[in-house]
């Protein structure tokens, strides 16, 4: 008899890991650091032979933006490369029937042509700001493929541009800009000074909502069966002293903005070649980046203070 479908979701505590939630996945079982630590293979087999599922979402990861994954290049190595080792080999020994995990559009080489294409993954060295986190990420979809080789296992490797979203982590010093500038201005606000922005303002994103990707997570799980890995991104680019526009209006800013140029630029732009995931899904409607910002705002003031800092 068939085994029944069982998800287990990896770092299902986080953005995306809460999206998932509010989608009501059935037969889903969601983890956090308390169910384990998966940087230990003994803990994260442990858990797959207590669960056995037939499926598996690996979103468990050492996540951050430019901040955090410039001070901490090598934490964000050593902890990735290790939970994903662990997650795939876990899942191969209890044999999963089909697993998802994801990279980032921040790994492709900082030198390579425009749009980003899956094609290109590998051909060149990341941007300096967070090498560490984008080798270990790589590796993913050499893993992945290294086992589908040998032992034919059904891994895929979805690539999300920059999420955004409810629970997110809005540390001012080491989260992505949407939650560390949310953060920010609602602090500036309260007390008064200015919104401080890093860099020039001038760098463009892609955003996407935790809620595209948590649909785009499931519908991948169970369509999507191609060894090459698919950018998940609506390809639509904002500045970054647009979305804080966006932000402070939405919080009802209406203190001085300045530009912080001791921090980083990081990459200046990361455009999405948007051609395979259109292949697949030319009718999927991500929600605007206004969209977003107004319902992430308002999820934050709703929760403030208990938020991830
Ligand atoms: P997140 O909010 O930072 O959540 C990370 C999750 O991983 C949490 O549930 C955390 O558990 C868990 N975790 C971290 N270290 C662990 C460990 N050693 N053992 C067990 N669990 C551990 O991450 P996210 O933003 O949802 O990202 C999910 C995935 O999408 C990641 O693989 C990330 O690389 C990828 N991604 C994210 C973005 C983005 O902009 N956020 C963009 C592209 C791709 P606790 O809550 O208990 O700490
Ligand atoms: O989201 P973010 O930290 O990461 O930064 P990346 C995006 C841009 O926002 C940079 C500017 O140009 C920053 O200078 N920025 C302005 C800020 N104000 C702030 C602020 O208060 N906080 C932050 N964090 N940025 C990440 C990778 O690159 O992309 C990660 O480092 C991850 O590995 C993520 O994969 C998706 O978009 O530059």
């Amino acid at each position: 008899m068939k085994n029944p479908e069982k998800i287990l979701v990896t770092g299902g505590s986080g953005l995306i890991g809460s999206a998932l939630k509010r989608l009501k996945v059935p037969n889903a079982i969601f983890l956090s650091r308390k169910d384990g630590d998966l940087t230990d293979f003994n803990q994260t087999l442990k858990i797959f032979k207590k669960h056995k599922p037939t499926h598996v979402i690996h979103l468990a990861a050492q996540v951050g933006g430019i901040g955090g994954n410039s001070m901490h290049t090598g934490e964000y190595f050593r902890n990735n490369i290790m939970i994903n080792i662990n997650v795939l080999e876990a899942a191969r020994l209890t044999d999963v029937k089909k697993l998802i995990s994801f990279m980032s559009t921040c790994i492709f080489p900082d030198k390579c042509e425009y749009p980003l294409n899956e094609k290109n993954l590998h051909n060149g060295p990341p941007h300096p700001s967070n090498f560490g986190y984008a080798y270990a990420k790589r590796m993913l979809e050499v893993q992945s493929n290294a086992y589908r080789n040998e032992w034919g296992c059904n891994f895929i490797v979805a690539i999300p541009t920059n999420i955004y979203g409810p629970n997110d982590n809005f540390s001012p010093t080491e989260g992505h800009v949407v939650p560390s500038l949310i953060q920010k201005c609602y602090l500036a606000k309260k007390n008064n000074t200015d919104l401080y922005v890093w860099g020039s303002g001038k760098p463009l994103r892609e955003f996407v909502l935790s809620d595209d990707i948590g649909k785009l997570a499931i519908w991948a799980l169970k369509n999507y069966n191609e060894p090459s890995p698919i950018i998940l991104s609506s390809g639509a680019e904002v500045s970054i002293e647009n979305l804080v526009k966006m932000i402070a209006k939405e919080m009802n800013f209406k203190g001085k903005i300045t530009l912080d140029s001791s921090k980083p630029d990081g990459q200046f732009r990361k455009p999405s070649d948007t051609t395979k995931f259109l292949k697949y899904k030319p009718d999927f409607k991500f929600t605007s980046i206004e969209k977003g910002v107004k319902k992430t705002v308002r999820w934050f003031i709703e929760n403030y203070p208990n938020i991830r800092k």
